[in-house]
């Protein structure tokens, strides 16, 4: 496979250390927005180190992608390790009105102390941060209310800092998908691939249908088997995953009945078709990635 397309060198890391800390002064609160599908790789491998002690609460977005089990277990294993959670849908709103109620929460006792020194309607001011397409904006239009913040179904539309008030109590600050992924890594690279979070060109659309074949097979192989009415055995991905993932697509692609002029299969029509049904929800709901995977 190749590597994705984007550099991150200690440069990079330095300018967004930089960035953060200068930010982290004007706030009282980071949201880590991660993506409920892939909540490992959708998260910057830093974060914990540029945020530091700041009180954090962890978005759990796209929750209406991934699977609801996932979604119970992601947010007990962050509850677990001393994180505020919230499960949202951004696109439609839904989660998002505990947001208020979730910050004044981790900030309960700042705000007694806000309000001991006379400081009465301080508003909470919070950071969102995230890696690229995540849905920061979308999150935060959705906590205004308002369409104030751009957002846009690829990565890199915020492009500068911009504060968002929402009522008298609460400011929100958007920032760019600065903090990028851990991209050296290939499940990384593959996972941000299949969810769209990152441009498809990075390889054939034909292997990474293979490899995202594959991986529901392990996973879920029910949904695979009924969607594309197949045969899945688990068990074969214990072999070469770009062939077994292979072999999946030609009889996906054989029962749709899927040829190019010549008779033989259209593997490569499928191929965007699976990627499709996978991004627009059809195939159903995934989470590809466990918390007890998390240090694997
Ligand atoms: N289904 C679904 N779609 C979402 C959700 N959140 C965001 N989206 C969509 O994902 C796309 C990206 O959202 P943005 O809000 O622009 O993401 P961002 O994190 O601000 O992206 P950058 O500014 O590029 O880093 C948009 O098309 C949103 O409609 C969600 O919870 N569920
Ligand atoms: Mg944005």
């Amino acid at each position: 496979m190749r590597k994705v397309n984007i550099q991150w060198y200690p440069g990079h890391m330095t300018k967004t250390r930089r960035q953060i800390e200068a930010d982290l002064g004007q706030v009282d609160m980071v949201a880590e927005i991660v993506d409920a599908r892939i909540p490992i790789s959708s998260r910057n491998p830093d974060i914990d180190a540029l945020v530091g002690s700041k009180p954090r609460l962890i978005v759990l977005n796209r929750a209406d992608q991934a699977d609801p089990a996932g979604n119970r277990l992601w947010a007990r294993s962050y509850q677990t390790k001393g994180y505020a959670v919230l499960e949202t849908d951004a696109k439609s709103g839904r989660g998002v009105p505990g947001f208020a109620a979730a910050s004044r929460g981790l900030l309960r006792e700042q705000i007694e102390r806000w309000k001991a020194k006379g400081l009465v309607g301080r508003p909470v001011r919070a950071m969102v941060v995230g890696v690229p397409n995540v849905g920061k904006s979308t999150f935060i239009n959705q906590v205004a209310r308002r369409k104030s913040a751009k957002a846009g179904d690829r990565p890199g539309v915020t492009r500068g800092k911009q504060w968002v008030t929402v009522d008298t109590g609460l400011s929100l600050l958007d920032t760019p998908g600065i903090l990028w992924p851990k991209f050296e890594d290939e499940r990384v690279g593959l996972h941000l691939a299949y969810t769209g979070a990152v441009k498809d060109d990075i390889m054939d659309v034909e292997t990474l249908a293979c490899r995202l074949m594959d991986d529901l097979a392990r996973r879920y192989p029910r949904a695979l088997a009924e969607r594309y009415r197949l045969e899945v055995s688990p068990k074969g991905t214990e072999q070469d995953s770009v062939a077994y993932g292979y072999e999946l697509l030609r009889a996906a692609a054989e029962r749709r009945g899927f040829r190019i002029s010549g008779g033989d299969v259209d593997t490569e029509r499928m191929a965007h078709i699976l990627l499709d049904e996978f991004r627009s929800g059809k195939l159903g709901r995934f989470t590809l990635e466990l918390p007890e995977e998390e240090n694997a």
